[in-house]
């Protein structure tokens, strides 16, 4: 197997491309898919100083790699979700890495500000750990970016994470999440950090081979939470398709994008509430957050 530009021998192949590369090939390929990302969804401009929330997992390390590479300014944010050993590891490969390459980190440790774990939260109040967990972590990339100014919040959530949502919002027809869905959210004139995914162009699979060829040392454990969870149902079968019929996935979400103005011509993300609790958007008068906080008995 050679390099189809340089005919080298390759180190990945891409059927979704029909084609192979080197390592230098495929990384000036993934670097241009980010950059493609970043342009045509106005994500970021080299002025900005972009907030990377990071997992510790191959995705967000890459991520902020990659961005560093490109010669954004930008600040980590990790979220210690207090699930024992894997939220104590994640914690620590995240700042291993800052510290490696001496970049500025944000820690957030769930324990230390509700005196509760993401487990407890979610047994407290009675909702599944990952939708207790989603909620919180939102709330707090919004509250640290308001809080300390940065106007663009980045996540790690790749072609995978986008296109098995996108699956499982049309199952369940969630019109509302349908409507929201998308790779930039509003910033809404500047009131909360816009939201962006630079990498939702980019499958899982390339990005592991990305973050293995760059030496990044991530976690390989999943969270003990995920177990049984759709996501895994959506991206298996998302998988199945994709063998089948390289490319379908990205043709799959890219396709929604370029209906979704026609679907709903009216952008709900473009015109949010604002929750009477903590000021952060949400649909109703009170956002998610604040409806599950006073369900727990947390520290204040
Ligand atoms: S961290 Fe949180 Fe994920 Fe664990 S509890 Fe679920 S949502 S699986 S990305
Ligand atoms: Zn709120």
């Amino acid at each position: 197997m050679k390099c189809r530009r340089c005919k080298i021998p390759a180190v990945i192949k891409l059927p979704r491309h029909n084609t192979a590369f080197c390592r230098a090939c495929f990384e000036d390929y993934l670097h241009k898919q980010v950059i493609k990302a970043i342009s045509a969804d106005k994500m970021f401009s080299k002025d900005e100083t972009i907030l990377v929330a990071i997992s510790g997992g191959k995705d967000s390390l890459a991520l902020w790699h990659i961005l560093n590479l490109l010669g954004y300014q930008t600040v980590g944010l990790h979220l210690n979700l207090g699930i024992g050993n894997y939220s104590a590891l994640s914690q620590e490969r995240t700042e291993d890495f800052a510290k490696a390459r001496g970049l500025e980190l944000i820690v957030q440790n769930y324990q230390e500000t509700y005196g509760l774990g993401i487990v407890e939260i979610a047994k407290e109040s009675a909702r599944p750990p990952c939708s207790a967990c989603g909620t919180i972590k939102r709330h707090h990339f919004n509250r640290i970016a308001m809080e300390k100014g940065f106007s663009v919040v980045a996540t790690g959530h790749n072609l995978d994470d986008e296109a098995s949502r996108l699956f499982g919002n049309l199952l369940n027809w969630q019109m509302p999440y349908l409507e929201k869905q998308s790779p930039t959210l509003s910033d809404n004139g500047g009131q909360w950090a816009r939201k962006v995914k630079p990498l939702y162009r980019l499958p899982e699979r390339e990005m592991a081979a990305y973050a293995i060829l760059n030496k990044i040392d991530y976690i390989l454990e999943e969270c003990p939470k995920s177990k049984g969870a759709k996501m895994f149902v959506y991206k298996e079968a998302l998988n199945t398709l994709e063998i089948a019929s390289p490319g379908r996935k990205l043709a799959f979400y890219l396709g929604f994008l370029k209906e979704k103005p026609q679907l709903f011509p009216s952008q709900i993300e473009n015109n949010p509430n604002v929750c009477d609790g903590c000021g952060q958007p949400c649909q109703g008068e009170t956002c998610g957050y604040c409806r599950l906080i006073a369900r727990v008995k947390v520290k204040t």
